[in-house]
């Protein structure tokens, strides 16, 4: 069973077009294609292959696969406004996995900003534990060629794009404390000026550990490395076979975010625990 959908949103005036689909066996849950904001191409793809959860005590670890095979409902498409100059869509699935409920959101403002949430419940063993949060954004800031990513270090150094931020010439991985924040461009300013999105981390993102090593990952885009949910182990997200040094300023660029959600076990399973960054636009219309 493959479902998929079509958006252009809001109907009366579309900011957001995308298409996304779920495709048995592919267990990334919902994929994303071609996302557009006012018409300005912002990714290829976004997709969450991976969620690796690691115990404090004789359980796991595991990786878990959003998939339509343990999604007992459908995808749910709903809009909301808390007032009228601020409106929102939602695309989410929602996921059961032993004890664990999982919603798979996905909210695309009015304003460009996109929140890719991963809300979970349930508890599968009596230990406090961590669930590691892998995002793929496949970015094409106006289109494939041109991006650069950026990391912005807490330091006055100017590399060329404002104070502390860091462009990313070689594939890397990297974990900082407090995380940093992110920004894919296209720097051949195709409309005069500078244009992308930031990748800020949310309240609840966390911190790397000895398990789940890494914030966020930026490489080269290879249409063969994308391996949906089939790429990492519960030990091990595999990243590391992905980024092994290739140039990517003015690449094709993919940054993986990975977000670390702390459940302790005295919580027990009812309190819903919610994590996932925050995407913002700049230079966009
Ligand atoms: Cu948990």
């Amino acid at each position: 069973m493959t479902v998929s959908g079509n958006v252009q949103w809001p109907p009366e005036a579309p900011v957001w077009r995308f298409a996304w689909q779920m495709v048995d066996g592919d267990t990334e849950a919902i994929a994303f294609y071609d996302l557009y904001f006012k018409d300005r191409l912002v990714m290829h793809k976004a997709s969450l292959p991976m969620i690796r959860v690691q115990y404090d005590g004789p359980a796991g670890p595991y990786k878990d696969q959003l998939s339509t095979f343990n999604m007992p409902g459908t995808v749910n498409v709903y809009e909301g406004s808390p007032n009228p100059a601020f409106r929102f869509l939602v695309v989410e699935s929602y996921h059961e996995i032993g004890h664990y409920r999982l919603t798979n959101r996905w909210i695309f403002r009015n304003d460009g900003i996109i929140l890719p949430q991963l809300l979970s419940a349930g508890l599968q063993a009596p230990y406090n534990h961590r669930h590691h949060v892998y995002w793929r954004f496949d970015f094409d800031v106006v289109g494939a060629s041109n991006n650069l990513a950026l990391e912005h270090l807490p330091v006055g150094t100017d590399w060329g794009w404002g104070p502390g931020w860091l462009p990313y010439t070689v594939e890397a991985q990297a974990a900082h404390s407090p995380r940093s924040t992110y920004a894919v461009l296209n720097k051949g300013n195709p409309f005069g000026h500078l244009m992308g999105y930031m990748i800020a981390p949310g309240p609840f993102d966390g911190a790397a550990d000895a398990f789940g090593r890494i914030d966020a990952a930026v490489m080269a885009y290879h249409g063969p490395e994308d391996l949906r949910g089939r790429l990492g182990s519960p030990y091990d997200d595999q990243l590391a076979t992905q980024v092994n040094g290739e140039n990517i300023d003015g690449a094709d660029v993919v940054l993986w975010w990975c977000a670390h959600l702390v459940h302790n076990a005295s919580e027990g399973g009812d309190e819903v625990h919610i994590c996932g960054p925050i995407l913002q636009p700049f230079g966009y219309p």
